[in-house]
């Protein structure tokens, strides 16, 4: 068991659950950094959360926020951490094109005020750092499959924000001798994926549908193409990042790529209704074929999927697949869950989130924790 602190920016964010959990099973001491919101936004880590029982090991909380530096001096300071995972951001694409300085400030600058930080408070030669980085670089891209070495050119203000952060995080390893790397990672997804982000927006819209709770499910763009992988088999890549005895940048990638459209036939086929797509461009449209659902209202001939102008972007990234061969080669890693497992993992956890609530159960969005916290 390891006696190592590691601070956790992004911690209530789902990356940030599944680190925290990987790292308190490997005996980390864990500290996360949370910022203020007039609602709850800890639901994720909760059930790693025992501030007031010191026999229990669990994450500990620090108010903060990468746009702040002071309050991240002084949380680094206190802490003195081993390892800084930087996983804080403005993540969504599409919301970097309505918030664009804020999403610079964030992405960008935050890993700048983190790495200063560091520095600043002496602690540049003992504490790791990992940035979030992430297949948007590549945007526009140059060579299929990517992989360490091919171009960047993103397609949103949050890809060049992320740009930004990858290229300071070189600059501080390359100026300063510090232990800073950056992992590439393409999408990865749970059932604990933010409900905007493509992947969670289909799993959680078709259950609330064959539930009865929504009539039809709006996308944008369907033929956009993703080298998906599970969120769990993503973070042990991050952690395995900051223990080589070089630091260096990875791209982590399942090396295989599916469609938009094709999730959402996975998704539908695992809540037992087969769809068939009609139309083309915006008048495109998926329709129940055939259902075989049990206590379901919906038929054979509704309408399920609709196409929506609102999701498409100003700038599109049309295909993503990684090249996951160096991390295999230097980090053993390789990830464990199938894309079909992924998929049946999301919509079975959604399934039994709508059904709750169809039931007359609200309160918690998260289908797993959902489950866990439910009695029996
Ligand atoms: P999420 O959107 O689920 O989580 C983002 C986290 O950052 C949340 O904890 C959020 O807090 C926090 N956050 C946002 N802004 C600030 C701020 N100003 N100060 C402090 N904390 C902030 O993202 P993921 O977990 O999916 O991704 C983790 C990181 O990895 C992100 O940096 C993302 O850009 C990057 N990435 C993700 C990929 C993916 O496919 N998931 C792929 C490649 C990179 P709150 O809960 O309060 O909103
Ligand atoms: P992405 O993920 O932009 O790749 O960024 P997202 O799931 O948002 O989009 C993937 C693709 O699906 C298309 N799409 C839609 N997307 C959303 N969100 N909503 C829709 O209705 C919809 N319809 C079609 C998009 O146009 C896009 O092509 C994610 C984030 O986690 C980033 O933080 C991370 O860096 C990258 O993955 C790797």
């Amino acid at each position: 068991m390891s006696s190592k602190r590691a601070l956790i920016t992004g911690v209530t964010g789902q990356d940030g659950a599944y680190l925290a959990e990987l790292l308190l099973a490997k005996g980390y001491e864990v500290h996360g950094l949370k910022r203020r919101a007039s609602s709850f936004n800890s639901e994720r880590i909760d059930h790693l959360y025992h501030e007031l029982d010191e026999t229990r090991p669990g994450v500990r909380l620090h108010y903060g926020d990468v746009t702040d530096s002071l309050s991240l001096l002084r949380v680094i300071q206190q802490v003195k951490p081993d390892e800084i995972y930087n996983l804080a951001a403005q993540s969504h694409v599409a919301v970097s094109f309505e918030e664009p300085e804020y999403t610079a400030n964030a992405d960008g600058l935050g890993a700048l005020r983190i790495l200063e930080a560091m520095r600043s408070l002496g602690l540049g030669d003992r504490c790791r750092f990992y940035q979030a980085s992430t297949s948007e670089l590549y945007g526009l891209v140059r060579e299929t499959p990517q992989r360490e070495s091919t171009p960047f050119h993103p397609r949103s203000p949050y890809g060049v924000a992320k740009l930004y952060a990858y290229w300071i995080s070189v600059n501080y390893r390359e100026a300063y001798g510090m232990y800073a790397c950056n992992g590439i990672l393409f999408n990865h997804e749970s059932p604990i994926r933010g409900e905007t982000f493509v992947t969670r927006k289909i799993t959680r819209g078709l259950a609330r549908v064959v539930c009865g709770l929504q009539h039809c499910l709006y996308l944008g763009n369907l033929d956009a193409r993703r080298d998906w992988g599970h969120a769990r088999d993503f973070v042990e890549a991050q952690w395995l990042i900051l223990q080589q005895d070089q630091p260096t940048d990875y791209v982590i990638a399942t090396g295989i790529q599916h469609s938009v459209r094709e999730f959402v036939t996975l998704s539908a086929r695992e809540m037992g209704v087969e769809l068939e797509f009609r139309g083309s461009g915006a008048d495109e449209h998926a329709v129940a074929a055939s259902v075989c659902t049990p206590n379901t209202k919906i038929k054979a001939g509704d309408v399920l999927v609709r196409i929506h102008p609102q999701y498409y972007r100003p700038a599109e990234v049309d295909t993503l697949l990684g090249d996951p061969t160096f991390a295999r080669e230097r980090l053993g890693w390789t990830p464990k869950t199938s894309f079909a497992e992924l998929v049946r993992e999301m919509a079975a956890a959604d399934l039994a989130l709508a059904e709750r609530e169809a039931q007359g159960f609200v309160g918690a969005r998260h289908g797993r924790h959902l489950i866990e916290r439910l009695p029996g």
